[in-house]
């Protein structure tokens, strides 16, 4: 431990040495401000300046945490099942996580995107991919809850996904493994001209979010790794990544790296948008899921839709081209300004800039160097801005200050890079620790980033922390990058794996983050409104519980009459109408998790019980100085037992 201590030392005395060198712009590289410490330093009941929402990878789920301090606030439940509030368990929110292949309460989330008007975050929703069974999910920024998840038919390990438009009109998710289109029974090594790669736009309802699958491109079969929107001139142009041009399906690592270039698909979606609303494309039957939360019942429903719209790019002349793009890229970013589109070729050391005007000059000019399944393919030289010589090994991806400064990572020498747009040259880099992936600036996939920090989220952690057998959670670094030179101000734990992060300031979102549901406002079916309203129902072997509760009781307490065989429903409602006071519901025995239910919240736990006695229930959820007392009793009878049902509180 101290042969690192030691290390971190020298790297901050080489960053003062270097920041010391280097006096041409200020303030913030003066003697005083490096230290380091101080500018992560967030003091107790201080707030921080940014949130920062990370995807956390195989858990399923979004963490938020806070910059510069690198404190986590909250894990919010998306794909995944998670006990800690009962969302997936509870009655109301097991439709969330449904699908065309069932119940599947588990997803790997990569890409969240924060929903922007005229290019610049607007804090409304955030968005995330669902990898492995498609999915793409809103998550409202007031509640920081997940309000919707839409299935995506035709496609497999949803990738290049969920990114959105300038506007918010779309989110925008593609395929990353190519397959059969519709899927159907066929020889896997005749994937090549056969498989297929869908990628799909779902429109964003401004008034209130929801999500629609509005068309399908049915692409060549190639694998389709990231992508984004275009911006200011590009503005109606979508930018995709391309890797496994080759088609190959087995022993990948080699086979699909065997073409020198592969492409980024530059996507013209206005052209296909205009297509379709002037009748275009092809109803395909499909079957998917599309689920939504409804805030004032408290309760998601699911629907199975039918049909989705399919797009031969072929018949929408002058929307689709290939841009050859060096070796395998991986990261595929935008400027702020929407000129230049970095691909960065994950088997080479330089980075290709692409600029936007060249591209539409190449495309007026019909300059095309051949076509790839009827897809016209601009020449490398007509389209390429310049060239990054990185100096470094493994680029993947690139974010922006706003200042003219690109920032890109790179996986195999662990650092990030920083150049200049428009010369080219490298400014400065920083290690990581170790083997990074994304990174992340506030905004930095907008046209205004809030170019303060840049968060360095990396894939191996090793010797970061102390160790916690084999697996150690994902590290993190924080870098100050409001002067010339990056500067390593904090380092911190992640959970999950996040691989792409979106930040936000926090004056955006605070001041709108919601604190309680109001009770007056609740339509829950089975909510309880008024204490004196709490009841029990038998109604065949179906017992419904409405039940209500408040510091520190619960309203009723002791009920008899239930049955082994019973299923009993307790519909909890919390009458508190205060701010950061939930209570918690659990059964002993119960086959599923607590509940933690909100403020004026209703929600539904399912118990089945299995023995006779009397047992127990509890709040979960240390609520006041009583809460050891806030508890009740059921009695269970035998099956063939005709006791009534009957409740009571206090007597
Ligand atoms: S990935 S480390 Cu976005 Cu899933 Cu690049
Ligand atoms: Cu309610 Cu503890």
């Amino acid at each position: 431990m101290k042969k690192y201590k030691f290390i971190v030392t020298l790297l901050g005395i080489t960053a003062l040495i270097a920041s010391c060198g280097n006096q041409g712009n200020g303030s913030s590289n003066g003697a005083l401000s490096s230290s380091a410490a101080e500018k992560a330093y967030v003091a107790p009941g201080e707030h921080d300046e940014f949130y920062a929402f990370m995807s956390g990878g195989y858990s399923g789920n979004i963490t938020v945490y806070g910059l510069p301090s690198g404190r986590m606030f909250k894990e919010i439940p998306v794909f995944s099942q998670f006990p800690t509030s009962g969302y997936g368990y509870s009655e109301e929110t097991k439709p969330m996580l449904n699908t065309s292949f069932g119940f599947v309460p588990w997803d790997d989330s990569h890409h969240p995107d924060i929903s922007q008007t005229k290019g610049e975050l607007d804090g409304r929703w955030i968005f995330i991919n669902g990898n492995n069974t498609p999915r793409i999910a809103r998550v409202s920024l007031s509640t920081f809850e997940t309000e919707e998840i839409i299935e995506i038919p035709n496609s497999a390990g949803n990738h290049s996904s969920s990114f959105i438009t300038e506007n918010t009109e779309y989110v925008v998710a593609g395929t990353r493994f190519s397959v059969p289109v519709p899927q159907r029974d066929m020889p896997i090594n005749e994937y090549k001209g056969n498989f297929k790669g869908s990628l799909s736009f779902i429109s964003v309802a401004p008034e209130n979010g929801r999500l629609n699958l509005e068309f399908q491109l049915t692409m060549p079969g190639f694998n389709y790794d990231l992508s984004h929107p275009g911006r200011g001139k590009s503005h109606g142009w979508f930018f995709f990544t391309t890797y496994n041009t080759e088609e190959a399906n087995s022993l990948m690592e080699v086979n699909s790296s065997q073409n020198d270039k592969d492409f980024i698909a530059a996507i013209n979606w206005k052209k296909v948008e205009e297509y379709v609303k002037n009748g275009g494309g092809t109803l395909m039957p499909a079957e998917y899921a599309h689920n939504v939360y409804d805030e004032h019942t408290h309760t998601a429903t699911s629907t199975m839709k039918k049909e989705v719209l399919t797009v031969n790019p072929l018949d929408v002349p002058g929307a689709v081209y290939f841009l050859p793009t060096p070796k395998s890229p991986h990261g595929c970013d935008v400027d702020p300004s929407g000129q230049y589109i970095i691909g960065n070729g994950k088997l080479s050391a330089d980075l290709t800039v692409h600029s936007f005007d060249k591209m539409i000059a190449a495309i007026e000019g019909k300059k095309f160097d051949g076509e790839a399944y009827g897809i016209p393919i601009l020449k490398f030289e007509d389209v390429l801005a310049g060239v990054v010589k990185s100096g470094g090994l493994g680029p993947l991806h690139t974010e922006f200050d706003g200042k003219g400064n690109a920032y890109t990572t790179f996986f195999i020498s662990s650092e990030v890079v920083k150049w200049k747009l428009g010369t080219w040259e490298v400014l400065d880099r920083q290690a990581t620790f170790y083997s990074v992936g994304h990174l992340m600036i506030p905004g930095g996939n907008s046209a205004k980033p809030f170019g303060k920090y840049v968060v360095a989220m990396n894939k191996i952690t090793k010797d970061r922390y102390l160790p916690v057998g084999p697996e150690m959670e994902h590290s993190a670094q924080i870098y100050d990058i409001s002067g010339d030179k990056m500067e390593l101000i904090y380092d911190f734990p992640t959970h999950g794996e996040p691989h792409y992060a979106a930040g936000i300031p926090a004056d955006m979102l605070a001041p709108k983050s919601k604190k309680i549901y109001r009770l007056d406002e609740n339509k829950h079916p089975y909510a309880v409104l008024n204490p004196a309203d709490a009841r029990v129902e038998r109604d065949g072997n179906e017992v419904h519980v409405y039940m209500s509760t408040i510091r520190s009781h619960f309203t009723p307490d002791n009920i008899e009459g239930v049955k082994v065989g019973d299923k009993v429903y307790f519909h909890i409602t919390n009458h508190e109408q205060d701010f950061d006071v939930p209570h918690g519901f659990a059964m002993i025995g119960q086959n599923t998790s607590e509940l933690l239910v909100m403020p004026g919240q209703t929600k539904t736990s399912v118990w089945e019980p299995k023995k006779v006695g009397v047992w127990p229930f509890y709040c979960t959820d240390f609520c006041s100085a009583l809460h050891q007392e806030m508890q009740g009793y059921v009695r269970v009878s035998p099956a063939s037992s005709d006791l009534p049902i009957s409740f009571s509180l206090g007597d």
